[in-house]
């Protein structure tokens, strides 16, 4: 292997989208390698937890968790605070965002009925509770540190983009309408030219 390769499946979403965008506005270049679903179930228990994405790097071990693999690159390129305290910060409400695909996932595998009940009652409470909590731990603008793009932003990004695109069935797209820090914080990453150019590649 001579450079690092990002193993996702074949979609612009999720944790496998922001490692990505991370290590493109890293400026790292890499192999981006997409799995055909009918090829995953094979793969999986050769993956550390049995999950995507998987980052690998020349001469170490499978590196596995989005988290994990968002805050080595953002620590070896700037794109994470130098500060113990304030990238803690961060590191939690990176796992905020993993409290929401954790909650709203297993709901992409039920059928109708049962998906629609279950999405109603996370837009009665579950998904306002989680965005007011995100927006009041937005201490900053326009980004969660404040002036710069770091990798936290690039998950919160991904999370808030899943649902205000209006295509997640029984969701409205204005979930989030109330959390005006943390749709800032969607608009300053989309907007970001670093991002526009990953967007805009062929
Ligand atoms: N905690 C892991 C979760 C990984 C995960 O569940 N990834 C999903 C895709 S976003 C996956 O691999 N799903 C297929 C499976 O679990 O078999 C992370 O943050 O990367």
């Amino acid at each position: 292997m001579t450079k690092p390769k990002l193993i996702y499946f074949d979609a612009p979403v999720s944790r496998g989208e922001e490692c990505r965008l991370a290590l493109h506005l890293a400026g790292v270049d890499f192999e981006d390698v997409r799995i055909n679903p009918a090829a995953w179930p094979a793969m999986k228990e050769q993956t550390p937890y049995g999950g995507l994405p998987v980052l690998e790097l020349p001469g170490k071990p499978a590196l596995a968790h989005s988290n994990a693999i968002l805050v080595l690159i953002g620590r070896r390129h700037g794109l994470h605070p130098a500060d113990d305290f304030e990238a803690a910060r961060h590191e939690g409400m990176m796992q905020h965002v993993e409290t929401l695909r954790a909650v709203v996932s297993p709901t992409l595998r039920m059928e109708e009925a049962e998906k629609k009940a279950a999405r109603e009652a996370l837009v009665a409470d579950f998904l306002p509770a989680w965005a007011r909590a995100a927006d009041r731990n937005l201490l900053n603008t326009p980004f969660f540190g404040g002036d710069t793009l770091q990798v936290v932003d690039l998950k919160l990004y991904l999370a808030v983009r899943w649902f205000i695109g209006g295509k997640v069935d029984h969701i409205p797209a204005t979930i989030f309408a109330n959390c005006p820090k943390l749709i800032a914080v969607h608009d300053a990453v989309r907007d970001h030219p670093g991002v526009r150019a990953w967007y805009a590649r062929s």
